[in-house]
């Protein structure tokens, strides 16, 4: 979720033409905003009865498999607009809509966010892989009335040792942060976290951007704070769904918006990093509605 949005309006806004979006099939069920662009409905229950659960499970099991087809995609060469397609495809092949396609008018089935790109970078057919390249590939899907949202990073041929730790810093901040997530822990404990591991390593979370509630709506609250926010006095409650992905930044942490409206940058133009996971709060603890092993483990031992 968005908390504030620098503005960058051209005179020119008013050409602006919008895209032509990738047909979906008319038997898939769609979202509310998939004709409008505008989602309607809100929630304010964050808590899942036992057959939303089941539901919900089967839509973060999809979002990980569709993931992994698009993960195994990357490689030098190949473009943003293929892994798009990939994405779009994996999502119709299981019945379910490629939920950010115009999800508040993002053009895309599939958020490509490569290097000083923080999240919502879109997708395109000039925007070619090169050797040394991160990118974050975020999936979401609407199976069956439900989000299953996921992301993870990677590494695209050889990259430097910055973008290595960077990267593996990242995973064992949201790794470490859904340790702390059990019945009536304190929200803001997640952030508190994955500070303290990113600070330590002398890496910046972005605050712009934050984790959410997640269901029958793809955004809701509570939100989910990847920093440190004492005045946060939201508990977790048995049943919540929300996700945590937490973005860390090598330089400073604040954000700007590119002119399309959506693709966040660093500010520095240095490197950014994403993963993200969709928790169920259990009466034990967190179940990972979206669990699986990171491809970037694989590709360093590789
Ligand atoms: C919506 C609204 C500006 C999110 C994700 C919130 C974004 C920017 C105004 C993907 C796409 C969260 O949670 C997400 N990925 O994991 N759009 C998103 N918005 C938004
Ligand atoms: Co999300």
């Amino acid at each position: 979720m968005i908390k504030k949005i620098k503005p960058k309006t051209s005179l020119f806004d008013k050409f602006k033409k919008a895209p032509i979006l990738r047909p979906v099939p008319s038997h898939i069920p769609k979202p509310d905003y998939a004709l409008t662009g505008i989602p309607k409905k809100h929630l304010s229950k964050n808590e899942v009865t036992p057959e939303q659960l089941i539901k919900i499970r089967k839509a973060g099991q999809a979002a990980r498999e569709v993931l992994e087809e698009v993960l195994t995609a990357v490689r030098v060469g190949i473009s943003t607009e293929e892994l798009d397609i990939i994405a779009h495809e994996a999502c119709i092949k299981r019945g379910g809509y490629p939920s950010p396609l115009n999800y508040r008018n993002f053009p895309k089935s599939l958020c490509t966010s490569i290097n000083e790109v923080i999240c919502h970078g879109i997708p395109s057919p000039t925007r070619i892989l090169k050797d040394g390249d991160i990118i974050n590939c975020d999936v979401t899907i609407y199976l069956d009335g439900m989000h299953g949202d996921c992301s993870e990073t990677v590494f695209v041929g050889e990259v430097s040792e910055q973008a290595k730790k960077l990267v593996d810093t990242t995973y064992q901040c949201l790794m470490a942060s859904i340790q702390v997530v059990k019945p009536n822990a304190k929200l803001s404990e997640i952030g508190k976290v994955i500070s303290k591991i990113a600070n330590e390593a002398g890496f910046s979370v972005v605050r712009d951007f934050t984790g959410h509630g997640i269901g029958e709506v793809f955004h809701m609250s509570p939100q989910v704070n990847h920093y440190y926010d004492h005045a946060d006095q939201k508990i977790m409650k048995e049943g919540m769904v929300f996700t945590i992905e937490p973005m860390i930044n090598a330089g400073k942490w604040q954000c700007d918006i590119l002119s399309d409206d959506w693709t966040a940058v660093t500010i520095d133009q240095k490197l950014s990093a994403q993963f993200e996971h969709m928790i169920y709060v259990g009466p034990n603890g967190a179940e990972i509605l979206t669990n699986g092993q990171p491809f970037y483990q694989a590709q360093l031992k590789a």
